[in-house]
């Protein structure tokens, strides 16, 4: 009986993933086979060999205190007036999967807003001129967002209108900025941002987040064995600080990001695993924070560098990205992608990855396992993100001496080239990517000639050239088939006149499917929209930033209100959300933030209520009555996409604006049977 037993142990540590299976991507499909070639593990693998909780999965476990875990699976013969599950304490299973549902949000929010006050902070330090490494780099968009903070631009002298300095303004924005994530009294300013209406509703429901900190401590409190156990009661705090999130705490990171670094301005680049060099020394910069992978890039580019790189062998470095520091590189200084959240291990497995960078969030603690097998030196730099692992390496980034952390950074990389050993193998697929959108750049190219504003946006959704617009963002989950949601999902609603806006690994993925070109226009588009990129000289697919730059897309989308002619409010908008491969709790408050801007938004992969059905029904329906945005789910990427696209007819004939439509794919066809 032993024997059978430990067979069968055997049998299932040689399970291996199906690298076709795993991921619609040839690169990744090839490098899934080479590390289980070379007898290297990856998360592909994991996949099979682990398997989840099926309770967790469905949002009913609760582990608050030590008399559970309680577990409350939904019963096969479930009966909504018969409900009797309860944990220990009597928590019924919508309390405990409101619970959990708002601690993801807590999770989330706290991610990306730590990274909103790490930038605060720095660009703290560059406005009282404490660091030579960072400065006021846009000065345009420090004056645009200074009034949103309470911080005045100009100065009445003797009657008379006068400029502040720019010093000042930099530096009141920094004390406001900082103040938001703590201050005692008042609400998150940029709250106001929002359209008028949507921030009236706010104010209505109670929702209005008092600072960034707060909503996230109350929602640890509010879920602590014994405190709210109340589902609806619970969701408005969850509500409360994913608004927190949105229009604060990443609103302002990408705001401070953008001042000290740049606004970003469409460029051209690539994305894949083959943007990799076997020439020369490949750096791979993985993270979320462009505080650090601002400076390797400037000076992986200086002459010095260089020449130490030609001196040891190799014919110069090549950088890349993965996730979204990936993005934030990318998206101002065109730095290649080399792929998604699933990759990570991947890049390493080609043998010629000489260093990866690391900073904070969605790092796979099992890089370092997997640069054990190789001769890659993992970096980690954050001091709240280090691993256990002795192979790996610490430098803590400061930004006082951010150009001397920089430099040994790049140098480690650089000294590392010639210890490569095995054969190398890179993958040779990669796309060509046109990047760097943002709520400006959107402004220029859609808003027309003479308009600086998104009058010509809306001119072409009220015509019908474009149906909608899709906010398509979030992760890959190994779970599922690594890109297949999102790239399914984009290429139906393109297909079907619906322009994207993107973010994240979604982003990244768009990229790889050369999605992001202006020319994929004619070759995946509806008439409508290949008509308006054509003309216009966009791709179908707008890539707006890594994670805290969905801000970037609420942002789009009050501009578009204001624009005039669809509605008074983001909820009146032929507009909807998804995440088709969402993991991590930020896509959890991205996605609350989106509803409660008043956007129907769409998860794929699993969702993480569904062992509680009358609180699902809360998300999913009655959601839509308090807030005009309501949660939904949906697996299969094309019932995804048409769940997106139904939802914008539907507010295109609330809008009196679907007879438009149906006059232009008239136009079409007739085209057509022209051209034929
Ligand atoms: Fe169980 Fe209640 Fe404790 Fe949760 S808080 S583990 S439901 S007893
Ligand atoms: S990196 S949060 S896997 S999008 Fe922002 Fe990608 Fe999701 Fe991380």
């Amino acid at each position: 009986m032993a024997e059978v037993k430990e067979i069968k142990k055997a049998a299932k540590k040689v399970k291996k993933a199906d690298p076709v299976a795993a991921s619609i991507d040839v690169a990744t499909q090839q490098m899934i086979a080479r590390a289980q070639e070379l007898g290297v593990e990856t998360v592909f693998d994991r996949n099979i060999t682990l398997k989840p909780c099926n309770i967790g999965n469905q949002g009913t476990c609760c582990k608050n205190c030590s008399m559970g875990p309680c577990r409350l699976p939904l019963p096969k013969d479930y009966d909504e007036a018969n409900d009797n599950r309860k944990g220990m304490c009597g928590a019924t299973a919508n309390t405990i999967a409101a619970r959990n549902f708002i601690r993801m949000v807590a999770g989330g929010a706290a991610a990306h807003s730590d990274h909103g006050r790490s930038v605060a902070e720095v660009f703290m330090s560059a406005a009282r001129k404490e660091t030579d490494v960072y400065k006021i780099k846009d000065e345009a968009k420090l004056l645009q967002i200074a009034p949103a903070l309470g911080v005045a631009i100009t100065v009445e002298v003797d009657g008379e209108t006068q400029d502040r300095d720019i010093d000042e303004i930099a530096l009141e924005v920094a004390e406001a900025a900082l103040n938001e994530w703590g201050k005692a009294e008042g609400e998150v300013l940029y709250a106001k941002r929002a359209p008028e209406a949507r921030y009236e509703l706010w104010k209505k429901q109670g929702v209005l987040p008092r600072n960034i900190d707060r909503e996230i401590v109350e929602i640890m409190h509010r879920t602590h064995i014994g405190v709210d156990q109340d589902y609806r009661n619970l969701m408005k705090q969850g509500v409360r600080a994913a608004i927190a999130d949105g229009w604060g705490g990443s609103m302002l990171a990408t705001d401070l990001q953008d001042v000290l670094f740049g606004t970003p301005y469409p460029l051209v680049s690539e994305a894949n695993l083959g943007v990799m060099k076997e020439d020369m020394v490949n750096l791979v910069i993985h993270g979320h924070e462009p505080v650090l992978s601002e400076v390797i890039v400037e000076v992986a580019q200086t002459k010095e560098m260089i020449d130490y790189a030609k001196e040891k062998g190799a014919k110069g470095i090549q950088l890349s990205g993965i996730c979204c520091t990936a993005n934030e590189i990318l998206q101002r200084h065109g730095v290649p992608l080399c792929g998604t959240f699933l990759q990570q291990e991947l890049a390493i497995v080609t043998g010629a990855c000489d260093a990866m960078v690391v900073d904070i969030q969605c790092i796979m603690q099992n890089i370092a396992a997997v640069a054990e097998c190789f001769h890659t030196k993992i970096v980690t730099t954050h001091p709240i993100a280090r691993m256990e692992q002795q192979s790996t390496i610490h430098i803590e980034f400061d930004e006082h001496h951010a150009v001397e952390d920089a430099k040994r950074i790049v140098k480690l990389a650089i000294d590392n080239f010639a210890n490569r050993k095995g054969e190398v193998m890179i993958p040779k697929q990669k796309a060509p990517v046109v990047a760097g959108f943002g709520v400006e750049s959107v402004e220029y190219h859609l808003g027309g000639t003479f308009r600086g504003n998104y009058y010509t946006l809306n001119d072409n959704i009220i015509n019908g050239r474009i149906r909608g617009i899709g906010g398509v963002v979030g992760c890959n989950n190994a779970r599922v088939r690594h890109n297949e949601g999102h790239i399914e999902v984009v290429k139906e609603l393109i297909k079907n006149d619906v322009i994207v806006l993107t973010t994240g690994c979604n982003a990244i993925a768009c990229g790889m499917e050369g999605l992001l070109t202006p020319e994929s226009a004619k070759v995946f588009c509806g008439p409508g929209l290949a008509e308006v990129c054509e003309t216009v000289g966009i791709p179908p697919v707008l890539h707006l930033g890594s994670c805290v730059d969905n801000s970037r897309i609420l942002l789009a989308a009050t501009e578009v209100v204001k624009a005039g002619g669809l509605g008074n409010d983001i909820s009146d908008l032929p507009a909807a959300g998804s995440a088709p491969e969402w993991m991590s709790e930020k896509a959890i408050s991205i996605g609350q933030y989106f509803v409660a801007s008043g956007v129907y938004t769409v998860f794929g992969a699993v969702f993480p209520t569904e062992g509680a059905p009358v609180f699902q029904r809360f998300l999913f329906e009655e959601m839509e009555q308090m807030y005009g945005g309501m949660w939904d789910f949906e697996k299969d990427p094309i019932k995804h996409a048409w769940k997106m696209i139904n939802h914008i007819d539907s507010k295109r004939q609330a809008l009196g604006i679907d007879k438009a439509r149906d006059r232009v794919m008239m136009d079409f066809s007739m085209r057509q049977a022209l051209e034929g």
